[in-house]
C-alpha cells in the first residue's frame, strides 16, 4: 500500500470508530470514503451494530452493499452523521468537492446531517481554495451559456470528459460537469452563492462553512480540526 493509501486508510478507520449503534450515516463518495465504508461494514458485522447508511452516489451505494451496510433514503430518516472526502480544505474548513462528480447529492446529504465529518489525506490541505478547479453540475442544454457566464466571472471552465475522452462525463443525475478554474478563492461563501444563481447550474463544489470536523491523515499522525 503506497503512503497516500495508508493515510486514507488511517482516517477512514478513525471516522468509522466515531459511529454509534443505532445511527443513520451519510456515506460519501471517493477513495478515502471507501476505506471508511469498509471499516464501518466490519464494525457492523463484528459488533452487530444497527446502522443504516444513506449513500451520496451510485458508487457509494454499491460500496455500501459490498460492505454489508443496509441503506435507506433521506425521505425516511434524518442523518446523524455524514462522512465524506474532499478535494481541498482551507484553514476555516471550507471545502472544494466534486472530483468524484457526486457533489450535488453529497452537498444535500452532508448539509442535512447533524454532524458532517470530512476525511482527507494531507495533500488536500491548502492555505486558500482554488488550486483545484471548482466542479459545477449543469444541465446539458446550458453548456454554452453557463460557460460564457463563468468566463465573465473570471473562471476558466472545462467540460469534464470521460476516461476514454470520447464524450463528456455524465453524472448520476444525467448532467455535465464543468470544472472551472478560478484564481485564489478568497471568499468561498460569496463565490458559492454567485455560482448557484447562474441559470442552468444545478450545484457547485464549494462547500463553505458546512464541515463540523476535518480528520487529516498525515505521515506523522492523524490531526483533527473541529
Ligand atoms: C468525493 O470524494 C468528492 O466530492 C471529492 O472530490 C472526492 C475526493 O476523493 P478521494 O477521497 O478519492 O480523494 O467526496
Amino acid at each position: 500500500m503506497v503512503n497516500m493509501d495508508i493515510l486514507k486508510d488511517n482516517v477512514g478507520k478513525k471516522a468509522a470508530d466515531l459511529i454509534k449503534d443505532g445511527q443513520i450515516v451519510g456515506l460519501g463518495t471517493g477513495s478515502t470514503t471507501h476505506y471508511f465504508i469498509r471499516y464501518l461494514g466490519e464494525r457492523i458485522k463484528n459488533e452487530e451494530l444497527n446502522i443504516l447508511g444513506i449513500p451520496t452516489s451510485y458508487q457509494s451505494l454499491i460500496k455500501a452493499r459490498e460492505a454489508g451496510i443496509n441503506t435507506t433514503t433521506l425521505d425516511e430518516y434524518d442523518i446523524d452523521i455524514a462522512v465524506d472526502g474532499a478535494d481541498e480544505v482551507n484553514p476555516t474548513l471550507d471545502l472544494i468537492k466534486g472530483g468524484g462528480a457526486a457533489h450535488t447529492l453529497e452537498k444535500l446529504v452532508d448539509s442535512s446531517a447533524k454532524k458532517f465529518v470530512v476525511i482527507v489525506d494531507e495533500s488536500k490541505v491548502v492555505e486558500e481554495l482554488g488550486k483545484f478547479p471548482v466542479p459545477l453540475e449543469i444541465i446539458p442544454e446550458a453548456l454554452r451559456v453557463v460557460k460564457d457566464t463563468l468566463v465573465d466571472l473570471g473562471g476558466k471552465p472545462e467540460l469534464r470528459m470521460g476516461i476514454q475522452k470520447d464524450g463528456p462525463v455524465i453524472t448520476d443525475n444525467g448532467n455535465f460537469i464543468l470544472d472551472t478554474k478560478f484564481d485564489k478563492i478568497r471568499n468561498p461563501h460569496k463565490l458559492e452563492k454567485e455560482l448557484n444563481i447562474i441559470p442552468g447550474v444545478l450545484e457547485n463544489g464549494i462547500f463553505a462553512g458546512l464541515a463540523d470536523k476535518v480528520i487529516i491523515g498525515k505521515m506523522s499522525a492523524i490531526e483533527e480540526i473541529d
